[in-house]
């Protein structure tokens, strides 16, 4: 991470990848029976189009302006977790055109037969996406052809600054910001104000395994369990478990401290800023390091509207669509062009794409093999019931 080589900021970002080697994953859950999934869509003509995406993720304009442009009806579904996205796609049967995987699971997806390779000259503006986030996705996507770069981003921390400095009192904020999660010491004393935890092992466990100084891509169950120590020496500190809910909390001032996806964390300050004038939510972008991932968009192997589809993934390409979304979620589009049409206050903010230093310190979450996964899942769910 360290390497010269590395200079550029998405090159940081590529050496991130090449460091850790790649994916933990050699397993290939349930492939028969995705892989048996009929092909269903075909390029003809058809009125709907059906998207399940991440919450809070696209311009309500977008929908509505290519609704218009095609007189199609979009159906837009969301999730907050790929473990819930997962959970759909690998039954074969998911009922979408288009599913917006993260680079951490959809390499396991495409695996399993989930995906249908893609049509590249259905999709013109392919030409505007970053070649290095393609690079980024080869080794869990060899050739590029199931997955299309949308996003890319952190997992980070939002602070209520005014309810932050009233809890801790006396005591100085940290030089490492991480520890108004993970140290006791400061969570004791924020409790009362509130503070949020992504409800998530996949999302929280790298964190608290960069905090503990171990590698955040571990598959060493000692080192998890390490991890997990950490995440629970604060449980009685932590109000609110939620990937997605925060956002409200935040700008309601129902909890002062918040981990959470970068975009989003942005969205709560402009909604706390909107609602009540306030500008006291502060994401904070912790020089020691921040979890980072590149989301992407496929096509199920069922999807029964492929051309609705690929006219979507065309349309959300386009330079202007891609800058408008990216302003409007407050994350790093695949889109180069789309970057420079970005609002200049967002294009400098070290939150959305963060500065050399911070991805110097930063990792990139990897795929992890499926019995890691399945041990995490079972340490979440006993920490959360308090066991
Ligand atoms: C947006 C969620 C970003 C997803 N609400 C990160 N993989």
């Amino acid at each position: 991470m360290k390497n010269t080589a590395c200079l550029s900021l998405s090159g940081l970002i590529l050496c991130i990848l090449t460091a850790c080697s790649g994916s933990h994953d050699n397993s290939n859950p349930q492939a028969a029976s995705v892989a048996a999934a009929n092909n269903a869509g075909t390029l003809s003509d058809s009125k709907t189009l059906k998207i399940y995406n991440w919450s809070d993720y696209v311009d309500p304009k977008t929908i509505s302006e290519f609704e218009k442009k095609y007189g199609i009806k979009v159906t837009y579904n969301f999730y907050d977790s790929d473990e819930t996205l997962e959970s759909k796609i690998l039954t074969g049967q998911s009922g979408y055109d288009i599913v917006g995987p993260s680079n951490s699971f959809v390499g396991r997806q495409i695996k399993a037969g989930a995906y249908q390779p893609l049509d590249k000259d259905q999709l013109p503006n392919w030409k505007y996406i970053n070649p290095k986030l393609l690079d980024l996705l080869k080794d869990v996507d060899p050739g590029n052809q199931y997955a299309i770069p949308n996003y890319w981003g952190m997992n980070t921390i939002a602070i209520n600054t005014e309810k932050v400095n009233a809890a801790l009192g006396d005591t100085q904020m940290p030089q490492n910001s991480w520890d108004l999660v993970f140290n006791p010491e400061y969570t004791d004393k924020l409790k009362n104000c509130g503070i949020s935890y992504m409800d998530s092992p996949v999302e929280m466990i790298p964190l608290a395994l960069h905090y503990a100084g171990k590698d955040p891509n571990t598959q060493n169950k000692d080192d998890i369990d390490i991890a997990a120590n950490i995440i629970k020496a604060n449980r009685s500190n932590v109000l609110r478990y939620s990937s997605s809910g925060y956002i409200d909390d935040l700008a309601r001032g129902d909890v002062c401290v918040a981990v959470g996806f970068g975009g989003d964390l942005n969205i709560a300050k402009r909604r706390r800023l909107e609602a009540t004038g306030k500008k006291d939510i502060l994401v904070l972008v912790p020089t020691q390091g921040v979890s980072l991932w590149v989301d992407t968009l496929t096509i199920p192997k069922d999807a029964a509207n492929l051309k609705n589809a690929y006219r979507y993934l065309n349309w959300i390409l386009e330079p202007q669509i891609a800058a408008r979304n990216a302003n409007y979620v407050s994350y790093a589009p695949s889109s180069l062009p789309a970057k420079e049409l970005m609002k200049k206050e967002y294009r400098e903010d070290n939150s959305i794409f963060p500065s050399d230093e911070v991805l110097a310190n930063s990792y990139l979450v990897l795929p992890a093999k499926s019995e890691t996964l399945k041990y995490e899942l079972r340490l979440w769910q006993n920490l959360k019931a308090g066991k």
